[in-house]
């Protein structure tokens, strides 16, 4: 029997900081996991390095599914974001490892391709509507096929999901060792939002899949409001439109309008969209394998969705890493129930570290055939980029009281 050796971490800022985790077994066999957890990365290298490490060395590689409810239900205390990334990148480095030992792709271990690719969808972004309309058309040139869109709030220059720079690089203004703090007034975005999206289609047409992102702004209220003024713009959806901890609350979105709802960037158990998917107050899951527990946890997950008709839509955003997004793309390709995949192309430094080899075709991310998921770090590459503190900006309404992220 093979055992893992050694599991290291290895923290790195090439254009945006990332947590890996890269295990080794006695057979020189190596698996990578991504574990980064944005603004809270050294949280997640420390509960790796200080608690799960030493519960790695010696056990048997091949028991996955054994090795993740060890470090679940043997921890007791489960669940919250710092645990489950944790164990979604022991997972992950694991199913690497299990797909080179087959030397099979990852695809092919959770039961095969049901298609060839994973439709993505890609951010287009402006500081006003005509420079959203140009980015919108930059994106159907390079081959989307499903857009985002998203435009500056007058009065709030720094609303989220406004790109600066060019189309592969990081839009979340990443402020430094302190949050910036933005201005933030749910009116102006109500009254702003409808427009811009309306102007999307009328210059373009309905021949592609239109996305939105509300980044949890709204009240319940607000966002049925939302939807409900959208509707004949056929969104592919209104993504994130209320907090989710109140997940019977989403039943009231659900009922002022047909505008299909996604939520789940932040969730990282199936505990946090249990009763989401089973009362089908949502159509599209949006949970990770970074966040929510790996491979073998996301799965499960995605398993419950299609048993109520709630189709997949994974989180895909920079601050996932190449190792997140070539995971997401193996399970992508297998389960019955997908239905999108976001992506944004990662900054060109990142690539000197990381070098995945899924390949984007007409809009879709087709993953590699080679064993394992496909995913190489360059660990010399990597200690060039030290970790650089960065905190997403903190949102305050017009009176000053804090908002939403
Ligand atoms: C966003 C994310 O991609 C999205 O949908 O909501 O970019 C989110 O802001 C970041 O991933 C937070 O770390
Ligand atoms: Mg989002």
């Amino acid at each position: 029997m093979a055992t893992i050796t050694e599991a290291k971490v290895i923290v790195t800022s090439p254009g945006r900081n990332f947590v890996t985790l890269k295990v080794t077994t006695s057979d020189g066999v190596t698996g990578l996991g991504d574990a980064t957890l944005n603004g809270r990365e050294l949280a997640v290298a420390s509960y790796l390095e200080d608690h799960l490490v030493p519960l790695l060395i010696g056990r048997d590689p091949a028991r996955i599914e054994d090795t993740w409810h060890y470090l679940y239900k043997g921890a007791y205390w489960r669940r919250g974001p710092v645990t489950m990334t944790a164990i979604s990148a022991v997972d992950t480095a694991l199913w690497d490892i299990k797909g080179k030992v087959a030397g099979l792709p990852v695809y092919e271990l959770l039961g095969g391709k049901a298609r060839e690719g994973a439709l993505v969808y890609g951010h287009a972004s402006g500081g006003d509507i005509p420079e959203l309309l140009d980015d919108v058309a930059q994106f159907q040139e390079m081959g989307y096929r499903a857009i985002r869109a998203q435009a500056a709030v007058p009065g709030s220059p720094g609303t989220y999901g406004i790109r600066h720079g060019t189309v592969a690089t990081v839009y979340e203004p990443a402020t430094g060792a302190l949050p910036e703090e933005q201005p933030w007034s749910t009116e102006a975005y109500l009254d702003f939002a409808p427009r811009y999206l309306e102007a999307v289609r009328e210059r373009f047409g309905f021949g592609f899949h239109l996305l939105h992102d509300v980044h949890h702004r709204l009240s319940p209220t607000e966002a049925g409001r939302l939807g409900r003024s959208v509707e004949d713009l056929r969104l592919f959806w209104m993504e994130d439109p209320s907090p989710a901890e109140l997940q019977e609350s989403f039943r009231q979105i659900r009922q002022s309008t047909t505008t299909p709802i996604a939520v789940g960037e932040v969730f990282n158990s199936i505990w946090d969209c249990q009763q989401l998917i089973t009362e089908r107050l949502i159509d599209y899951i949006r949970a990770s394998v970074v966040h929510a527990g790996g491979i073998t946890h996301l799965r499960r997950i995605f398993h419950l969705a299609e048993l109520y008709q709630v189709r997949t839509g994974s989180h895909g955003a920079t601050d996932l890493s190449p190792v997140s997004m070539s995971a997401a793309v193996h399970l992508d390709v297998t389960v019955p129930n997908f239905g999108i995949q976001e992506y944004m192309a990662h900054d060109p430094l990142t690539h000197e570290v990381f070098r995945p080899a899924y390949e984007l075709i007409d809009g879709a991310l087709h993953p590699s055939a080679a064993p394992g998921l496909g995913i190489e770090l360059d660990e010399e590459a990597a200690a060039r980029f030290p970790y650089d503190p960065k905190y997403l900006p903190v949102s305050r309404r017009t009176d000053g009281s804090v908002h939403d992220w």
